[in-house]
């Protein structure tokens, strides 16, 4: 099997990245986001911080009282969490980021794994100029910055990332991701939590060299067959998991209001075109075939309806998109004598080809 090429990009300290984006006289002073529970104006936890704050030793999780007293005479800023906003800078990155790669796997708001294989030839130097262009051109587009790691597989590729923050870039190659881990302590694998680091501890085993060279038997004896094994490989730079889309949407959809109220179909569709660029676009940086188009609209009285067709066999092209859409609005348009106001283009019933994996990484986001 060709060496594989995979990237972990990490969004830098992002909720309050993302604030100090839309409003960059913060910048420079300590910015605190965090969840306020309402009880008193006090409290609450904080979600993160940027990298001034975290130098008063402000961490997420704290309480916003401790935040406070260690900003104490400094100007902080502290300001409650926007899901939403963060959402829409996130889908805008991951959105580029996914047309740097063959396959992508979103994991969080600020994180996702790419593999760039085909895309740098296997090369490991190609991968650093790559990933440079990425950030970038994320930096131009965007604003945000962050960290990458670079690896032989998503293990290393997430380490990598971590150990160089922010605005990082880590690049660890095959012959070096053992002896990359080696000094480490064990509980930087995913899965080694306080209590397995502890039990680890009591076998003499702290860094990830001393685990890598502990017999797998032993590790089997006491952690079960997946696990020791899973620890043993983890320990080795060994991690064939694939990169691949989770959870994927179930609907692709763009909705957009007229100019002026309508019942012309050759106006209309002026619209409806447009938003079938954007979602063909989607279509195909995801990879995916679509086998049902609908038409979503919203007439002059505010009523709203919705007409669909199936496919016989899946499509992933423009052209059918555009051609069903005229077909369901022309018929749609010949039952009703109101204008429409917002018109919106949706495909779904995706189909791709996915490799079927059980993977241990959602085995322990589970347990
Ligand atoms: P992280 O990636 O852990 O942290 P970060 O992006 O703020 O900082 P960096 O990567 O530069 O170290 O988490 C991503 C976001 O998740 C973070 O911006 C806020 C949110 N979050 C919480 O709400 N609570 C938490 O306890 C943590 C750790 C993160
Ligand atoms: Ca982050």
């Amino acid at each position: 099997m060709q060496n594989r090429v995979v990237m972990l990009a990490d969004f830098d300290y992002f909720f309050a990245q993302c604030e100090e984006l839309r409003n960059p006289a913060i910048k420079d002073k300590p910015v605190v986001v965090g969840v306020y529970s309402g009880r008193t104006e006090e409290s609450g936890a904080v979600s993160t911080s940027n990298y001034i704050a975290r130098k008063y030793g402000v961490k997420s999780g704290m309480p916003l009282f401790m935040a406070k007293r260690k900003l104490e005479g400094t100007d902080a800023v502290f300001l409650p969490v926007d899901h939403q906003y963060y959402e829409q800078i996130s889908n805008r990155i991951m959105q580029i980021l996914r047309s740097y790669a063959t396959s992508f796997e979103q994991v969080s708001v600020d994180e996702a794994y790419l593999d760039v294989t085909g895309q740098v030839q296997g090369s490991f130097e190609n991968a650093k100029n790559y990933a440079e262009k990425m950030k970038a051109e994320v930096k131009s587009r965007v604003g945000v910055s962050f960290s990458v790691g670079v690896g032989p597989n998503k293990l290393v590729a997430k380490i990598a990332c971590e150990s160089q923050k922010p605005d990082g870039l880590t690049i660890v190659k095959p012959e070096e991701a053992k002896g990359f881990l080696a000094p480490l302590p064990v509980n930087r694998l995913l899965g080694v939590g306080k209590k397995t680091s502890a039990k680890m501890e009591s076998l003499g085993i702290k860094t990830i060299a001393d685990l890598a060279s502990y017999d797998v038997q032993k590790l089997m004896a006491v952690w079960g067959k997946t696990l020791g094994v899973y620890f043993h490989d983890a320990a080795n730079a060994a991690d064939d998991d694939v990169v691949q889309e989770q959870g994927e949407a179930e609907s692709i959809s763009r909705i957009g209001t007229l100019k002026q109220d309508s019942h012309d179909l050759a106006f209309i569709l002026q619209k409806t075109d447009e938003l079938t660029e954007d979602v063909a676009n989607d279509v195909t940086e995801r990879n995916l075939s679509f086998k049902q188009v609908a038409v979503y609209v919203v007439l002059a009285d505010l009523s709203s309806k919705s007409r669909s067709i199936t496919l016989e066999k899946p499509a992933r092209d423009k052209e059918t998109i555009k051609h069903y859409v005229k077909e369901l609005l022309d018929r749609f348009l010949s039952e009703t004598q109101l204008e429409v106001r917002r018109v919106g283009v949706k495909v779904s019933d995706f189909s791709r080809e996915e490799p079927s994996q059980k993977q241990l990484t959602s085995f322990f986001q589970t347990s």
